[in-house]
């Protein structure tokens, strides 16, 4: 069967500081992150799952083809496992300024301007109960970008919508270094935003 493995992020772990430091970034990686993978290798071996496919967003895409007992731990797991992988993706110590190219046309035009987007990206992230993730999202239906936030580990792929870019807003992400202070953290974090990487994913989505 195939089994799933921890996703190197492509920097040191010191590379994002000051705006996320070393030690949150090792142990969200080599602990949190890890369990995601644990969990989502557990659970599908108890269903026996030799002939799941390949692609996580496969699975999250079609959770009903889950059994019902394991459906919320693939759901946890699996989109633990997916989440984070493009979390470490999306960020690069040379981030942050503006998208640019096509994405930023569309930021345009469905939130009046870049600056106007990031407040209300962050406003959704601050306003996120308890843990979760808040999103810059792809509809493919409508062919438009939305931002959408979502409870605990759920993935935008169960919802039928392509994440481009994620902000981890559990705690655990944070608290060493940022304490309660979620607003610091967000600030913070567009700094290291790797436009480059999340202009090309919609650029290979959209036409
Ligand atoms: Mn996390």
């Amino acid at each position: 069967m195939v089994l799933y493995e921890l996703p190197k992020p492509p920097y040191s772990y010191d590379a994002l500081e000051p705006h996320i430091d070393k030690q949150t970034m090792e142990i969200h990686h080599l602990k949190h992150h890890q369990s995601y993978v644990d969990g989502l290798n557990n659970t599908l071996e108890e269903i026996g799952g030799t002939s799941h496919p390949k692609y996580i967003t496969s699975i999250l895409s079609d959770l009903k083809s889950i059994p019902e007992s394991s459906r919320n731990k693939i759901q946890f797991f699996g989109g633990g496992y997916e989440n984070h992988r493009l979390f470490w993706e999306t960020m690069n110590p040379n981030g942050g300024g503006t998208p640019g190219g096509k994405l930023e046309d569309s930021i345009d035009v469905y939130f009046e301007s870049f600056e106007n987007f990031k407040e209300i990206f962050s406003n959704y992230s601050l306003g996120i109960q308890g843990s979760g993730w808040c999103w810059l999202v792809f509809n493919q239906t409508f062919n438009k970008i939305e931002i959408i936030t979502t409870q605990n580990q759920d993935s935008p792929w169960s919802l039928n919508k392509i994440p481009l870019l994620g902000l981890d807003v559990w705690e655990h992400a944070y608290y060493l270094k940022y304490q309660n202070r979620r607003n610091e953290y967000v600030l913070s974090w567009w700094n290291v935003v790797n436009w480059d990487y999340v202009s090309n994913r919609f650029s290979e989505l959209s036409h």
